[in-house]
């Protein structure tokens, strides 16, 4: 009986990835490891969250992170659980962290041949009211047994091995892609355990959604003003589109890949390179769009092909449905 064998039958995530990487025969279960480690940080925030009105976790922690905000003491916590977590997986050699300026290379002792970066805990600014948040990872590889350098993460995202996020909302969702599809699993708080929740998920080709923070409107270019403009006004018949906006990273880029549409943190006159960062923001979620069939673009090049030069370089990013996107790309080449 089906209901049955849902119930009795769980996927859970380690079981899925295991499944997943017994096709490559060269696999040593590193990955599974790794992941489990991620998992364990993402079980760890997930608890925090839900505790933050209780435990006082909430509120100022008195430190200035490198960005020149205040740290919530939830960023802290999450950095610091993320870390130990990774190094003691003992499958890291590297690790960027929004919240730290210096990337980690971790002891030869506990070296792998993973690099991790990470954005803990985004959208803090959304903590105190109880908004979703989310932490957002990606993973790269290092070829042989050289010295880890910071060359082997800055690489352009389409060399990134796995990237996923978590989002901490009415319930925990872990959304992961190993270059092949992209796959949703919910927190069953009652198991401890990712179950998988949303087999293959695929962006729908064009949406009717748009996210954007339109306070910035004033100094947007051309194409972006256009494109908004468009969604408002569309001028072939179609029905205007709908404007959601969290402002929280994860959330809104969650809404738009189950629901289609576009999310967008454009350049503009005051920040030419946007506000999200290349390495642990728009590389992952570009390849979460694009493994679920939706596009990436920063304005002028597909996101994924984007260099940085320093790991905490900012990018323009479009991203969500291809359709959605391709015109966004049609403006930007109009523009030449
Ligand atoms: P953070 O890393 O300091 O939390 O900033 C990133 C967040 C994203 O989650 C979100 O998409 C964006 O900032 C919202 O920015 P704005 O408030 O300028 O619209
Ligand atoms: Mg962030």
């Amino acid at each position: 009986h089906a209901a049955d064998a849902h119930r009795t039958d769980l996927m859970t995530i380690t079981r899925f990835v295991l499944n997943e990487q017994s096709k490559y025969p060269e696999s040593r279960g590193d990955f599974t490891i790794l992941l489990n480690h991620i998992v364990l940080g993402c079980k760890f925030v997930c608890s925090s969250v839900n505790k933050a009105g209780l435990a006082k976790l909430i509120g100022l922690a008195g430190e200035i992170n490198i960005q020149g905000e205040e740290q919530k003491k939830l960023d802290v916590l999450s950095n610091e659980v993320f870390i130990k977590a990774l190094v003691s997986s003992g499958r890291t050699c590297i690790l960027v962290s929004e919240e730290d300026e210096d990337a980690i290379i971790v002891e030869p002792s506990k070296r792998g041949r993973y690099c991790v970066v990470f954005d803990p805990l985004d959208g803090s600014s959304n903590i105190d009211c109880g908004v979703s948040i989310g932490t957002i990872f990606g993973i790269y590889m290092v070829k042989d047994d050289h010295e880890p350098t910071l060359a082997d993460v800055l690489q352009p995202g389409k060399q990134m091995v796995a990237a996923g996020y978590c989002m901490y909302g009415s319930s925990c969702t872990l959304v992961l892609s190993t270059g092949k599809g992209v796959n949703g699993f919910t927190l069953d708080p009652s198991l401890g355990e990712f179950i998988l929740t949303h087999p293959d998920i695929r962006i729908p080709k064009k949406g009717k959604i748009y996210s954007v923070n339109e306070g910035n409107a004033k100094n947007w270019d051309g194409p972006t003003a256009k494109y908004v403009e468009n969604c408002k006004f569309p001028k072939d018949g179609s029905p205007s589109k709908s404007l959601r906006y969290i402002g929280s990273m994860v959330a809104d880029v969650h809404r738009t890949l189950l629901y289609g549409g576009t999310f967008m943190y454009p350049a503009d006159k005051k920040s030419p390179s946007g506000k999200l960062r290349a390495l642990y923001e728009v590389f992952p979620m570009s390849f979460l769009m694009e493994n679920a069939g939706g596009q990436a673009f920063t304005g002028k090049q597909r996101a994924l092909d984007l260099v940085p030069t320093k790991i905490h370089d900012r990018s323009p990013i479009f991203l969500g449905s291809y359709d959605d996107i391709e015109e966004i790309k049609a403006l930007y080449a109009a523009e030449g």
